[in-house]
């Protein structure tokens, strides 16, 4: 027997969260249905040392509550993983959201049935939930991808992924740890636990860009000093390019002279972080632009890199910066020029195999005591498509994306009724502060379900054309700027076979803000809304 409900949300993340409260606050009864075993989304999965947020902590928080806002006090410029996970626990508990929360289960199914216009949904329990809406706020990066090394279920040690990260404590000390991958998990954990271990070697195949994150203790007058303009802070975040507190700058790098360049450059260097790429207007626009930001980013990091060798490995050449996502360190690239770390370029000597005793390289074998997967996930459409989710006449979204996600606003799917996704590929999502594009999906999604009851319509669902008409959109903005340049999961190069489509929306979050805001005032152009069929 299904239980009936307005609303299902799968995922208890960020989002999930979020919408709970929400739809709530509507009037609707929802479950949300989270895989894990407690909420926080991947926050709780992600608890590898050194794991924290590079957004800076005030915009990666809510925005729905000016009380939450002004009572949670951040400890740090840029959280750590347990202080993130924290907030959303202290989120979950002063919203009363977890009567509505089930744990450790998770969707295996969702199934569209026409006849009573509901979404079928069953769990691993083999429980199943009938709901008019489903939203799937199952996040972008929660599928981990394990590569698939020949061997890599043959080593003796410990082996772990930074993004399925055990909840009681892992020992480095006296071990000889290998981390493959050296994306942002891999950058923050290894100057970690190149303090604890008896050595680490950092197996690195493609060398990204970093910037320092520059972290610090919140003061108490900073925090008097946001708060006090907390609601300006956000309605700025909204309408800015990433959804982030840094001024985009109007300035053509190319504009200034070489004083000037310097000195932006330097000042977004030693403050900025993540917002270095918003520096100059032009540094993920213009080839010759990017090749200034690119080239004092290596200058940057040779001087700190004692090595040569070390540095021609590490220094990133292969793609321009900011095109693959960079990273925001602490301490990264001067943990290389400790005696107890090894750096192994694969592209020299790629991984062969892994062996009961460590990695063999083709050059010679790595003995290990643990090795640790920091090799990401199945971004954007992994979490979608490993749930087995039907539409109309039975057609599945594998089926459906088989040549990539095609998306209505990276919100809704044709022949998907009453499907929502949030942050989803189509939308700016990764490309953005991702909490600022979660929040206003939440919201737009209550505004749908509201005009629906208004009328007393129970379906909704995008035109074909007008998901084809967003999926040129979203190709012509990322076109007109240089992340076509780089392999990334941005185009879906993090796993062999997988559709090379460009994801997300490059045409930032004020622009895309204001896309959804006329999609609005044209009642929802682009959709089409249905009053009951089996009445
Ligand atoms: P990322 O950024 O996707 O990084 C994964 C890393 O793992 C990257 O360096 C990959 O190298 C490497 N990788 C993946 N497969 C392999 C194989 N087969 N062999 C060697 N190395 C491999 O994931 P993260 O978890 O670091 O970060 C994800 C996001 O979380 C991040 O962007 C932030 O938004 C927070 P490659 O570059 O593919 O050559």
């Amino acid at each position: 027997m299904s239980r009936e409900i307005d609303v299902v949300v799968v995922g208890a993340g960020f989002a999930g969260l979020r919408a709970l409260y929400t739809f709530r606050q509507s009037g609707r009864s929802v479950r949300v249905l989270e895989a894990s075993s407690g909420v926080g989304g991947v926050w709780n999965w992600n608890r590898y040392p050194g794991a924290r947020c590079d957004v800076e902590s005030f915009d990666y928080s809510y925005s729905f509550s000016e009380e939450l806002q002004q009572e949670w006090r951040w400890s740090e410029r840029y959280a750590t993983q347990p202080e993130i996970l924290a907030y959303l626990n202290h989120v979950a508990d002063r919203f009363d959201l977890r009567p509505d929360i089930d744990l450790n289960t998770r969707v295996v199914s969702a199934h569209w049935r026409e006849s009573d216009e509901r979404w079928l949904i069953t769990t691993d329990a083999g429980d199943q939930w009938n709901a008019k809406f489903l939203v799937m706020a199952t996040g972008q990066l929660s599928t981990t991808k394990r590569p698939p090394i020949p061997g890599a279920d043959s080593f003796a040690g410990e082996t772990y992924h930074t993004g399925e990260w055990p909840h009681e404590p892992v020992e480095f000390e006296g071990k000889r740890v290998g981390i493959i991958g050296t994306g942002s998990s891999g950058m923050q954990m290894t100057p970690v636990v190149a303090k604890l271990a008896q050595h680490l070697t950092v197996f690195q195949r493609t060398p990204n860009y970093s910037v320092p994150a520059s972290n610090g203790p919140v003061s108490d007058a900073e925090d008097a000093e946001v708060k006090k303009t907390y609601s300006q802070r956000r309605e700025f975040a909204r309408n800015s390019p990433s959804g982030l507190n840094f001024p985009a700058s109007r300035i053509s790098v190319l504009d200034v002279s070489d004083e000037e360049r310097e000195s932006t450059f330097e000042k977004a260097w030693q403050r900025w972080g993540f917002g270095f790429v918003l520096c100059f207007k032009d540094l993920i626009l213009d080839l010759e632009a990017n090749r200034y930001a690119s080239e004092f980013i290596r200058n940057k990091i040779a001087q700190q890199i004692d090595d040569p060798e070390t540095l021609r490995k590490i220094n990133p050449a292969d793609f321009p910066f900011g095109t693959k996502r960079p990273s925001v360190d602490s301490d990264y690239y001067p943990t290389f020029n400790r005696d107890n770390v090894t750096l192994v370029d694969l592209r020299d000597t790629p991984i062969v195999s892994i062996t009961p005793n460590g990695v063999m390289c083709s050059d010679h074998e790595y003995p290990l005591d643990m090795l640790v997967f920091a090799t990401g996930f199945d971004v954007f459409t992994g979490s979608l498509l490993r749930i087995d989710i039907q539409g109309r006449e039975g057609i599945t979204l594998k089926e459906k994306w088989s040549a990539g996600p095609r998306t209505y606003l990276g919100l809704m799917v044709s022949d998907f009724p009453n499907l929502f996704m949030i942050a989803g590929p189509g939308s700016p999502s990764l490309l953005s502060n991702v909490v600022v594009s979660t929040e206003e999906h939440v919201d737009m999604i209550d505004g749908i379900l509201k005009r629906l009851d208004h009328e007393g319509a129970t379906q909704i669902v995008p035109t074909e054309a007008a998901v084809g008409e967003w999926v040129a959109h979203v190709n012509e903005r990322a076109e007109a700027t240089l992340y076509p340049l780089a392999a990334s999961y941005y185009n879906g190069s993090e796993i062999e076979g997988k559709p090379k489509v460009f994801m997300p929306y490059a045409g930032g979050v004020r622009g895309y803000r204001r896309i959804l805001q006329k999609v609005i005032a044209q009642d929802y152009d682009g959709f089409t809304i249905s009053t009951p069929v089996h009445r």
